[in-house]
């Protein structure tokens, strides 16, 4: 006997080499004990469904696809960047922004005033609008807090939000993204911080599953990131990198020699990043919303990427800088409009992509037996149009190990 059954749907399963979504027209999706036990044609159901499960849904005709995987957020901090928005009306760069005292350092500030309970009020709105398009999973990183109690507190607010909402938060430590004021003038000694005291209170106090760094001009130096990367995979993180999101740093390929589970903007990847991304099996992370924010005229290398077999990912990259953007949705038709990705490739991103980024792909992104029952359902004639649609709330419902979740 299955705990639920789900009838009067379409599922979109996402399988790999599917090229038509993986399209299962009247389906029906049993669950037992949170994972998915049948999943089929309705016509296939070895019996009545009174029969085969103690609670049937019916999903109103509605098309169902995984719970949307958010895989790459910042979305903890205080206060906001308005100003660097007029700022940048005004013909600013980002490194002008940041070396007038705005940028990151800024939000810094702003971030270390709060509580790990004012930190969770404002995260709050922000994650609810991503849950309301579909999001069952959530990557959320520290990089605001800059020492080791303010990012243990960033990181408490993001494992805070997992409490308050229906939802499961998978939480980075971005402990290497900017260089923190009062060790202007020692950067090495805030990397020590990082490696010795900061890594091992996150992992002892099981606060983040993995590490990211942000490999750039402005941030960090290679040397920087693999010291801090080594010491993160030395304690059992995953890792992740922001790489060459400005400029060609060679940190896709940092993040390849690193086994890391992705490489995030990549930009200016150059063909050799490429080519050692596809050698690693390191996912590509696509961020439209920072490329378009920032007005940006260099794309990520999409087809080298798509040729090479480099798995790509989507995700909003929601932060108060660069992508105040706090809807999948609308990342979707972005991702196709300035990146180049067909619907289907952007639907694959923010499910079965985005779940390889963060080490989950055998458990979640997409439609089988035996995976968890994370889905949403849409209010669609086609999953293409997911894609195809700017604005809109056409996410119906989201079901988190097979019971409907709370908004
Ligand atoms: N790249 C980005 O786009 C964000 N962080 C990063 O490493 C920007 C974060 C911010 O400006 O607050
Ligand atoms: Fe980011």
């Amino acid at each position: 006997m299955w705990d639920q059954l789900w009838l009067n749907l379409h599922a979109a399963t996402l399988t790999a080499g599917s090229n038509d979504y993986g399209a299962i027209p009247d389906a029906a999706i049993g669950v037992r004990d949170g994972r998915i036990a049948f999943l089929g044609a309705r016509q296939a159901l070895p019996g009545e469904p009174a029969s085969l499960a103690r609670q049937v849904h019916d999903a109103g005709g509605r098309w169902l696809t995984p719970g949307l995987v958010e895989c790459h957020t910042h979305l903890v901090f205080g206060g906001d960047r308005t100003l660097d928005q007029a700022m940048r009306a005004a013909g600013a760069s980002y490194v002008d922004i940041a070396n007038a005292g705005g940028g990151i350092r800024s939000t810094v500030k702003m971030t270390r005033e709060l509580t790990v309970e004012q930190l969770v009020e404002a995260a709050l709105p922000r994650a609810r609008a991503l849950l309301a398009d579909g999001v069952t999973t959530l990557e959320i990183k520290s990089g605001y807090g800059l020492s080791v109690e303010a990012e243990l507190k960033q990181l408490r607010a993001a494992r805070a939000l997992g409490e308050r909402l229906d939802v499961e938060i998978v939480p980075t430590l971005l402990a290497l993204h900017a260089l923190p004021e009062e060790y202007a003038a020692d950067r090495n000694r805030y990397v020590d911080l990082v490696c010795e005291e900061l890594i091992p209170r996150a992992v002892s106090e099981r606060l983040a599953v993995a590490a990211d760094v942000f490999c750039e001009k402005i941030a960090f130096s290679v040397a920087e990131c693999a010291r801090v990367l080594g010491v993160a995979r030395a304690h059992g993180l995953s890792l992740k990198v922001h790489a060459d999101q400005l400029t060609d740093m060679g940190a896709a390929g940092l993040a390849a020699d690193f086994g890391a589970l992705s490489a995030d903007h990549v930009e200016y990847t150059s063909p050799a990043g490429v080519a050692a991304m596809a050698n690693s099996g390191t996912t590509a992370v696509l961020l439209p919303g920072a490329f378009l924010l920032l007005n940006e005229k260099q794309r990520p290398p999409v087809a080298a990427m798509r040729a090479a077999g480099v798995p790509m990912a989507l995700s909003t990259d929601c932060n108060p800088g660069t992508s105040p953007l706090t809807s999948l949705a609308l990342t979707l038709p972005l991702g196709c409009a300035l990146f180049g990705l067909s619907p289907l490739e952007a639907l694959a991103g923010v499910t079965r992509e985005a779940a390889r980024a963060l080490g989950l792909a055998n458990d979640r992104g997409t439609l089988a037996v035996g995976l968890r029952a994370d889905f949403a359902l849409w209010d669609v004639g086609h999953p293409r149009e997911l894609a195809y649609w700017v604005g809109g709330q056409r996410c119906a419902g989201r079901v988190r190990g097979g019971r409907p979740a709370a908004p």
